[in-house]
């Protein structure tokens, strides 16, 4: 292609974005208009994609990572000839109900791999595709080769996160994982340098990457880069030095070019700079044609692939086909049984993360695209069953992930290995670092995606490592977030339901909360239903007719309650306990439905050793809360569950006292 022809092509993306953001009167011109150059290279020679098919399986992921960039993927989408990406939708860009919405969403727009905008979080979803892509590579073979690419801003590579994922990709030599920096020296608050003076090629290189720099305004350095790229044995950073809004005559290179409109007077300018004179959202014949042309270079690669899914053995493909779907096996359910009816048999008073591996040792046979992990804490998180061997450089077939110390990374990570599809990953932590992978957990919640947290010592309840490693608002702020299934359950039965809801969940993100410390098995019968499925269930009824105290509890505290109902029941004070290992479950029920479930006590109580918030919503706000109000403290367990006050006896005590003197 003649640089006069390239130079065209990329002034698309430029006119495009700087006259959506115009017209939304809101948006980001500067990064479009930056990296035209270098998406240009990208969509037109390097990039394997099926424009008539954005979910092709191995098509090559290009994740825009510096999601506020969002119209240069819209812009791209257009061009290249992905049918949902109408040129009206470029005209609605960050209007309600559009297919361009003002950050980058999966679920909105087909062609948009991950939601991006939140910095660093792209980067890490891509380590997440990547390892996916080698994983899948190693158990299907070539029907999966692909690569990944990631356009990274500024503030994605300051981000903490974006550390983490370096750090993995290295260390992995995810070679199919190449990252383009736009390297533009300017943020928000203005030049990098106000606040930023790392040399990211050598950080990157420190990190077993393979970096260098070029001129990101040069389409022969930018290809030539991307080659030696796809050739190398790590993965690769290319800094690509750009000028933010590059043909804005005096927006650009400044941070005024960043995140609002340029204005009519500046767009003029910038027509005449690019010499581009047509009117708005107006693309030449002949330039669309070049770049619907490229959307149409794969297809010999498309149809190769066609044949060589075909040519696997029947078997393997419906298996192959299957993991994709993300339907799942169906030993999955055989693999429940048996663990319910060996625990009916021989009921077992273990903590909840030993339940979860117990189960694990029977799920992670059965659903063969689980992939688990832990963020160095396997042995306390008990997610590495007896036949797991980890994934490594060397071979990827493993089904174990040592994410090292990196909690946000491995959750962002897992986020990306299911965007990728074919896997369900699930982790391992404490849940009092769930705040430190917060913010993937809300992006997978947002996006959809089955991934499945493992959250060990879920309480004071793991004693002596004291407050610092004693979740209390955990459970409460988790259960904040929308679409995302908070398990808490209370005895190795309910773990083995809940890990089951956690797999049939297929567009909710789950986190299992567990104990550190033995529980007793409260369900000692087998029973084939799932009773966890309705998110709350009576586990201990009434002895009579009369129901006087309704006792809720989740987790360990179910234990407690049942024997505080039975002090009560010796009391003359008939209650009941009601296992509540999942609110949004329980929540998400009809009324006529919950209603039995909460029944007309006149008393009613809850017991969690967390918060109370979030509880008024099954007790009521005349309700009794048993749990915790403040911080925790170092001692042994059983101490600090008298010295706060969550026993039966408490629990007995402030239902006792609810009791209007008659
Ligand atoms: C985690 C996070 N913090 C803050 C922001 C708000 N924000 C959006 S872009 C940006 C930085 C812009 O600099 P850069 O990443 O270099 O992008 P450029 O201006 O070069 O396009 C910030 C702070 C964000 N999107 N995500
Ligand atoms: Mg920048």
């Amino acid at each position: 292609m003649s640089r006069a022809d390239h130079d065209r092509m990329a002034n698309a993306i430029r006119a495009l974005a700087m006259d959506a953001v115009e017209q939304a009167k809101s948006g980001h011109p500067g990064l479009p208009m930056g990296a035209a150059d270098i998406a240009t290279v990208l969509f037109t020679q390097v990039l394997k994609f099926d424009p008539s098919d954005p979910a092709w399986p191995d098509r090559d992921r290009f994740v825009l990572s510096a999601g506020h960039g969002s119209m240069l993927i819209y812009a791209l989408l257009h061009l290249t000839g992905y049918e949902a990406m109408t040129l009206e939708e470029l005209k609605n860009f960050r209007r309600l109900h559009s297919k361009t919405p003002g950050h980058p969403e999966n679920f909105i727009t087909p062609g948009v791999e991950t939601t991006t905008g939140p910095l660093g979080q792209g980067i890490a979803n891509a380590v997440g595709m990547a390892i996916a892509e080698r994983h899948l590579n190693a158990v299907f073979g070539d029907v999966v080769d692909h690569r990944t690419y990631v356009l990274a801003s500024d503030g994605d590579l300051m981000e903490g996160i974006s550390q983490e994922a370096i750090a993995l990709a290295g260390h992995l030599k995810l070679s199919r994982l190449i990252v383009l920096f736009d390297d533009n020296g300017i943020t928000i608050d203005g030049k990098l340098s106000l606040s930023d003076s790392v040399d990211q090629v050598k950080r990157f290189e420190s990190a077993g990457w393979v970096a260098e720099r070029i001129d990101g305004h040069d389409p022969d350095a930018i290809a030539a880069a991307l080659k030696k790229a796809q050739e190398a044995d790590r993965p690769t950073m290319i800094a690509c030095k750009t000028t933010i809004g590059f043909g804005a005559p005096n927006k650009a290179g400044s941070e005024k070019s960043h995140g609002s409109p340029l204005g009519a007077d500046e767009i003029k300018g910038a027509r005449e700079k690019l010499r581009w004179s047509h009117e708005p959202f107006v693309i030449p014949d002949d330039i669309l044609k070049a770049w619907r042309d490229a959307g149409q270079r794969s297809n010999d690669i498309r149809r190769a692939w066609d044949k060589k899914l075909d040519g696997l053995d029947p078997v393997v493909k419906g298996e192959f086909e299957r993991r994709i779907t993300g339907e799942l096996p169906e030993a999955l359910a055989d693999a429940v049984k048996s663990v319910k009816e060996t625990l009916a048999k021989a009921p077992k008073e273990i903590a909840t993360r030993a339940s979860s591996e117990f189960a694990l040792e029977a799920l992670v046979p059965a659903v063969p695209e689980m992939i688990g992990g832990s963020a160095d804490l396997t042995g306390s998180n008990n997610t590495r069953t007896k036949s797991m061997t980890a994934i490594s450089a060397s071979d990827y077939s493993g089904r174990f992930i040592n994410y090292g110390i990196r909690e946000h990374g491995m959750a962002a990570a897992m986020n990306g290995m299911t965007l990728h599809g074919g896997i369900i990953p699930y982790s391992g932590t404490f849940l009092v670092f769930s705040d430190y992978c917060r913010p993937a957990i809300r992006l997978a919640a947002l996006m959809g995606e089955r991934v499945i947290h493992v959250m060990t010592h879920d309480s004071i309840g793991l004693g002596e490592d004291g407050p610092t490693h004693q979740p209390v608002e955990h459970l409460a702020a988790l259960r904040a977030i929308p679409n995302l299934n908070v398990f808490r359950p209370c005895d190795a039965v309910e773990a083995i339901e809940c890990w089951e809801l956690a797999l049939r969940a297929k567009d909710t993100p789950s986190v299992l909360a567990l104990t550190r410390q033995n529980l007793p098995q409260l369900r000692t019968s087998y029973v084939p239903e799932n009773l966890c499925a309705t998110g709350a269930y009576e586990i201990l009824p009434v002895e009579g007719d009369n129901v006087d105290v309704s006792i809720f509890a989740s987790g360990s505290e179910v234990a407690i309650a049942v024997e505080a109902a039975q002090l009560l029941n010796r009391q003359g004070k008939p209650a009941r306990v009601v296992s509540v290992p999942c609110f949004e479950l329980f929540l998400s029920l009809p009324p006529e439905q919950r209603h039995p479930v909460i029944g007309g006590a006149e008393v009613n109580v809850a017991v969690e050793a967390g918060i109370r918030q979030g509880w008024d919503a099954i007790i009521g706000s005349e309700g009794v809360f048993v749990g915790m109000s403040s911080f925790g403290a170092s001692a042994p367990y059983k101490d600090l569950y008298r010295h706060f006050g969550i026993t039966p006896e408490a629990v007995a005590a402030a239902a006792l006292a609810k009791f209007r003197p008659r």
